[in-house]
């Protein structure tokens, strides 16, 4: 246990590393509290299990919590979650099966561990208040799923994969989780060569399929989410970004029971931006949850930093609250420490820095949309659809030879500007007006 106690909102002017600068739990904005607003989770996996080792190098800090047997380090983890947890007012947590207990001699003592550590996550969880927003199961790094899990040319790791899942999903649904997430670990692939296509991409839909009748049969009410990523490990990963994944889920008829969870920094590998990602998520009613991380300008890989780049939560803040809020997802910190951060203190600040540029986020998109100019620049922007030939083509009441007719009659057309730096100015100006 560290002795690190609960951390408080200071204000902007506190200069006092272990405080919130930012992010007032309480404070009220858009009708709901931060709080409720952001949802903020933590992630089991970063948070309590990562020794920040890079693959040149060992890890640079312990996470057996000063424990040697191996059911002792995952309860200390647990404690220390919850600890940390409670001391940053964080509400909730996500974790993969293989985050929460030790491995076991074979698989079926491997999946009683996990069972049975979920039963003590359960009692930390009745005596904190604290949720599970979603769970999931590792199927990615042990060696047997090196081809793939439901996705592998080895039906007996699919099998594998399956019972993985069928535990995961049983101790989200003990842990009373909102949702259950997909990430597509090693479901890619590297060369055609080797690769069928065809029957790859039918397993993953089939196995997607068998988990959500497994887990509705259950009890599960939650939302089963994809999580886009284009390439690491694979080269080609089936679950690229957003656009790929509705057309998967829309082609197999998933896209009833999926929704997706959108991470920063997968976003970007996908040569997009995090809002883009959201945004086409939504207009597509499949907005779900979000791994709130970011990139490294200089490093194309999967860097998973903490947030920091206020611009970006203000982006990622505007289409939460476009789309209504958090239903059953919430801002899962799918984020580490650099590795050269090798301290307690240093997970306190990296998640106290997160939750702030959320905060800081929160505040601009918030008043974005109070200000109205981006939204009213919009509206006039597409006037032309609200009356007139516009509203036909939207109302589908025109055909292409009508308005072949129309166009041959125009006198002149006015295509105005885009306005793109005028717009730019005004979120510079509402972001940093009160400095
Ligand atoms: C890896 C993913 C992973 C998922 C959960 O890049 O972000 O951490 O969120 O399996
Ligand atoms: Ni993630
Ligand atoms: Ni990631």
């Amino acid at each position: 246990m560290s002795n690190i106690g609960t951390i408080k909102y200071e204000g902007a002017k506190s200069t006092n590393p272990l405080s919130f600068k930012f992010y007032n739990p309480t404070q009220v904005v858009g009708g709901k509290t931060m709080r409720e607003q952001l949802k903020f989770a933590m992630s089991y996996w970063h948070t309590l299990c990562s020794g920040l080792p890079d693959i040149f190098g060992e890890g640079t800090i312990d996470k057996s919590f000063g424990k040697t047997a191996p059911m002792d380090i995952f309860k200390a983890k647990a404690d220390f979650g919850f600890e940390f947890m409670k001391n940053l007012g964080v509400d909730y947590y996500c974790f993969h099966d293989n985050d929460i207990a030790p491995h076991g001699k074979n698989l079926t003592e491997t999946l009683d561990n996990i069972q049975h550590m979920a039963e003590y996550l359960k009692s930390k969880q009745k005596e904190s208040g604290i949720k599970l927003l979603w769970g999931t199961a590792n199927n990615f790094s042990e060696k047997m799923f090196m081809s793939g899990a439901a996705t592998s040319p080895n039906a007996d790791v699919f099998a594998i994969a399956a019972a993985k899942v069928k535990t995961a999903i049983d101790c989200t649904i003990l842990l009373g989780g909102t949702g259950y997430v997909f990430w597509g670990g090693r479901e890619g692939y590297d060369s055609l060569l080797n690769t069928n296509l065809k029957l790859e991409l039918d397993n993953l839909a089939k196995f997607l399929t068998m988990a959500r009748d497994y887990a509705r049969a259950n009890g599960f009410n939650g939302d089963f989410y994809i999580e886009p990523k284009p390439k690491e490990p694979t080269k080609h990963q089936y679950d690229f970004d957003v656009a790929t994944c509705i057309g998967f889920l829309r082609q197999y008829g998933l896209d009833k029971d999926f929704k997706l969870n959108i991470e920063g920094n997968h976003a970007t590998l996908a040569g997009h931006t995090f809002e883009h990602e959201l945004a086409l998520a939504r207009i597509n009613g499949m907005f779900g949850s979000i791994d709130a991380n970011e990139g490294d300008y200089l490093l194309g890989w999967d860097t998973d930093c903490f947030p920091k780049d206020v611009l970006t939560s203000t982006y990622v803040c505007l289409d939460i609250i476009r789309a209504g809020g958090f239903t059953n997802g919430g801002l899962n910190f799918d984020a580490k420490c650099r590795r050269q951060s090798n301290t307690i203190e240093d997970l306190y600040i990296a998640y106290i820095l997160g939750m702030d540029t959320y905060a800081l986020g929160l505040l601009a998109a918030d008043k974005i949309i109070k200000d109205g100019r981006i939204d009213n620049n919009l509206k006039t922007r597409y006037a032309s659809y609200t009356t007139g030939i516009g509203k036909q083509i939207v109302d589908n009441k025109i055909d292409l030879a009508t308005l072949a007719k129309y166009a041959r009659d125009l006198k002149s057309i006015d295509v105005q500007s885009g306005k793109q730096e005028y717009l730019e100015s005004v979120i510079n100006n509402i972001i940093y007006g009160g400095i």
